[in-house]
């Protein structure tokens, strides 16, 4: 025969275990997140295309003559001149080709590195682009 003590300390232990209970009987009851659709619209988690930096040609001189980019960025070259000029890559990875007055090129920058380039036309005419 459990003494009247005994009874209560059960009675405090079942109390106890109740709101567990009710806890895990919630928990597997919850239905698994819902899954969502992947839709082909949806927007990429990062731009398509990176930032689009400005070089002017102007006064004989990139301007600019530095510049860092990050990948994926492009570089806008715009002869602001009256004499043509290029955007020649010195290793032959890029060229401008011959820019006339307001005439602009554009080069994508993919890979990182340090890209030095010149005027074909003026070549004492130098610009570096680092993409880092
Ligand atoms: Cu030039």
């Amino acid at each position: 025969m459990p003494t009247r003590r005994e009874l209560i300390l059960r009675g405090l232990a079942a109390t106890a275990a109740l709101p567990l209970l009710a806890f895990a009987a919630r928990a597997g009851g919850l239905a698994p997140p819902p899954m969502r659709p992947v839709s082909p619209i949806a927007p990429p988690a990062r731009p398509a295309m990176g930032a689009v930096h400005a070089v002017e040609i102007r006064g004989f001189a990139f301007i600019p003559a530095r510049l860092t980019v990050a990948p994926g960025d492009t570089v806008l070259f715009t002869n602001r001149d009256a004499a043509p000029h290029t955007a020649t890559s010195e290793s032959g990875l890029f060229d401008s080709g011959r820019l006339g007055a307001g005439q602009s090129a554009r080069m994508a920058f993919s890979a990182r590195g340090t890209y030095p380039y010149l005027c074909s036309i003026h070549p004492k005419m130098r610009g570096v682009v680092t993409v880092a």
